[in-house]
């Protein structure tokens, strides 16, 4: 190495730098990772394991002797092997993957993972709801965490954000009284994972900062389809700052490329008993298929001059910055490609925290932030159990962590010297200082003066200006699914006080909203007039503006012996072709027999399966359909599939199932042997098989528009 050039150096350095990749958490990861495919057995202390099954007895019928080390050592991990759940976001999902951004950054960031597009910067992201136990459902009604953790060149950055872009409280300090009202009530712990219960609704009617969030909560943004199809928000306004030192505000966005696309309540709720480990199914098997889900990094940048020209504060955390007004730029993409070895060893022991930055961002005086630098390693003391929880596989950095920091709980590094402390002259000062030139972190250096005082900010009072802006923002159905959801959730309110209350503090956002409320949960109607002078909208909230795609949708197709075989098959291979996925679901597992005699397999029965856990179904024809007319479970599938909104399609035969299935206000094609098929709210039939193509294609088309919210209107009206 002494011997190099200074050109020789940059090349060595640069070809590290290229190396640093994708891989590179992998294969440190892999460093840590066990197989004990054909190994023999050993303890812990490495001793060859003779027996496993039984304990060490006195006699064959005696007692077990306490010198038996096996059992003892075996028993003693079992009783230990828990580690406390995250007191909010217990419940969660992880994957790898890996981050490219599109172009250099350098005039708004000097952070180097945001520099070279070639650069693949590895990802692990843990999805999680709130409020719910690790054992808990995954489609409940909650926000939805996003956690993404970097592994830079520059040590890690995270963040640590959720599926909505703001938050319940202005103040950290409120955060432990926001999480007491939202969890399950002390005194029984019921109920689990919902928000439906009086706790909660007291804290949001005296304090009515929460007005904004509860909209979102409440709105199908809280039943999101997939972690795959929701946004992520960072929330909280950080600072992007360039290698001239120069500052700005940002809020980062994640942006799903399959779109933002919800359930529907029934659903969710069926679901949560039916595959309470929807989301992560969902997530896991797409990433096993090869459906890599993707999701654009967003950035809004507010200049520091502009930080008092909105007329919201830019670091109130109950506020977004709306698209319309401050655009988000795309700058990267997020790609998870790989499913963890290990749950607990990976997604449980995943630490994030807002706190864990690199040169190029930096912190706000956003009060809830500053609580969250705070809180998120304290947890950690906990739940890891000591101060050493960054040496942990999954959270270490890919660079090397090399300070003075000595001992503690469960210290894996092997500290070579005698000297941890600083300044040292024994080891020559080291491990050394960088200066900020060299790449040192050098927080930015805003001005900050003020008296101590325990207050709010005046330009933090406004609760509900936004709140209606987003309810201005939203479709005809989302407004309705918002009624709905307030019908629920307050149904669930015991205190007709607390409901009374609940009509009134809404009634400030929107009188039709309070009006509507009311009628669901016994309230009287507001006595004044309510509101907000807000008339705007911003479109960009709304679902009904999103990326539409059929692709990795999934769709039921229920056989019984003597279906179509060469409709069947062109349907599938016209699915193929647009990404979308088919099961194959009828009475019993094993195979059924085409009319031509040929034979598949089927994925899942009526009794393993629910039309809940599809996107659409789907009945071919041939004779089977004589044995499907009768079919309780059959006609249940496509009812419930139709009450949903989804896409249902038949061909020939098939369509008699839908004609018996009366669907309300839908027509099915008749007879006439017409090429094309009928479409009607998203019922695709047709009766001429011989072309297959044209079916396929109104049937994928109608599955990319998600829901035919059409059909709930006529439903409920
Ligand atoms: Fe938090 C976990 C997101 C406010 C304190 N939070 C946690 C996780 C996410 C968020 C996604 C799970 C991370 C993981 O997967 O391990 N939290 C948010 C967002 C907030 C927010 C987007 C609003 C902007 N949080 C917030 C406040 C505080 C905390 C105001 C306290 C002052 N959050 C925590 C925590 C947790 C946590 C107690 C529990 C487990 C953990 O940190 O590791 O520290």
């Amino acid at each position: 190495m002494n011997n190099m050039t200074n050109d020789d150096r940059k090349h060595h350095h640069d070809s590290r730098g290229d190396q640093r990749k994708e891989n590179d958490k992998k294969n440190q990861l892999e460093s840590f990772t066990v197989d004990h495919t054909d190994k023999e057995m050993r303890t812990n202390q490495g001793v060859p394991v003779s027996n496993d099954d039984d304990s060490l007895k006195a006699g064959k019928r005696g007692p077990t002797i306490m010198e038996d080390f096996h059992f003892r050592e075996k028993m003693t991990h079992f009783d230990h092997e828990r580690i406390p759940e995250r007191v909010v976001h217990a419940r969660g999902f992880g994957a790898h993957g890996y981050f490219q951004v599109y172009k250099p950054m350098t005039e708004l960031t000097s952070a180097k993972f945001l520099q070279d597009p070639s650069v693949k910067t590895p990802v692990f992201v843990r999805f999680s709801t709130v409020v719910g136990s690790r054992g808990s459902a995954d489609t409940v009604r909650d926000v939805r965490g996003f956690a993404t953790k970097f592994y830079t060149e520059d040590g890690n950055f995270d963040i640590v954000g959720n599926n909505i872009p703001i938050f319940f409280i202005q103040d950290a300090m409120k955060f432990p009284d926001v999480v007491h009202a939202i969890k399950p009530e002390p005194h029984n712990e019921i109920p689990q994972a919902s928000s439906a219960h009086d706790t909660f609704w007291d804290f949001v009617v005296n304090n009515t900062e929460t007005a904004h969030m509860i909209m979102w909560l409440l709105s199908d943004r809280g039943i999101p389809r997939s972690f795959r199809m929701m946004e992520g928000f960072g929330v909280n306004t950080f600072r992007f700052v360039n290698g001239q030192g120069k500052a700005r505000f940002v809020k980062f966005h994640w942006k799903p490329l399959l779109g933002v696309h919800s359930l529907v309540w029934d659903e969710a709720q069926k679901l949560a008993g039916k595959d309470p480990d929807f989301h992560r199914n969902d997530l896991w098997n797409a990433i096993e298929m090869g459906d890599y889900p993707e999701y654009e990094l967003g950035v809004q940048v507010i200049e520091e001059d502009d930080e008092f020209k909105f007329d919201f504060d830019i670091l109130d955390p109950t506020k977004f910055w709306p698209e319309e007004v401050v655009p988000v730029q795309t700058i990267g993409k997020l790609t998870l490609n790989r499913n963890v070895d290990n749950f607990f060893a990976e997604t449980e022991q995943s630490a994030f925290h807002t706190g864990n930055v690199v040169p190029g961002v930096d912190f706000t005086n956003d009060p809830l932030l500053q609580g969250r630098l705070f809180s998120y390693l304290d947890t950690q003391l906990i739940r890891l159990g000591g101060p050493n929880f960054h040496e942990i596989p999954i959270n270490r950095p890919i660079t090397p962590n090399v300070n003075n920091q000595r001992d503690g709980f469960h210290r894996m590094t092997i500290n070579r010297g005698i000297t941890s402390y600083s300044v040292n002259a024994i080891q020559g000062n080291s491990p050394h200082p960088v200066s900020k030139s060299e790449g040192g972190y050098v927080h930015y250096a805003e001005k900050v003066e003020g008296v101590k005082i325990r207050a709010r900010s005046e330009s933090f009072k406004d609760h509900y200006s936004q709140a209606t802006l987003f309810w201005n923002s939203m479709s005809e159905a989302e407004k309705r699914h918002i009624i709905e959801a307030f019908h629920f959730e307050i149904g669930k309110v015991d205190r007709p006080e607390i409901r009374q209350q609940v009509v009134d503090m809404f009634n400030n956002v929107d009188e039709g909203l309070a009006k509507e409320i009311a009628k669901g949960i016994g309230a009287k109607p507001p006595s004044k007039p309510g509101g907000t002078a807000v008339t705007t909208s911003s479109p960009a909230v709304s679902q009904e503006n999103t990326i539409k795609t059929a692709s990795t949708r999934k769709v039921a197709i229920i056989v019984k012996d003597k279906f179509h075989f060469h409709e069947l098959k062109q349907v599938i291979k016209g699915f193929k072709g647009y990404g979308v996925h088919a099961e194959l679901i009828s009475d019993t597992l094993g195979t059924v027999k085409s009319e031509e005699g040929k034979e598949i397999h089927i994925d899942e029965t009526f009794t393993t399966s629910e039309s809940v856990m599809y996107d659409a179904v789907f009945i071919p024809g041939g004779k089977h359909v004589q044995q499907l007319l009768l079919e309780d479970d059959a006609l249940h599938f496509i009812h419930e599939a139709f009450k949903h909104a989804k896409t249902i399609g038949a061909s020939n035969e098939g369509v008699d199932v839908l004609a018996n299935a009366q669907l309300h206000g839908i027509a099915v094609s008749g007879t006439d042997n017409s090429p094309t098929p009928i479409v009607s709210k998203g019922v695709i039939s047709i009766r001429n098989a011989a072309n297959m193509s044209s079916f396929t294609n109104a049937f994928v088309n109608a599955l990319s528009k998600h829901r035919h919210w059409v059909r709930e209107k006529q439903q409920s009206s």
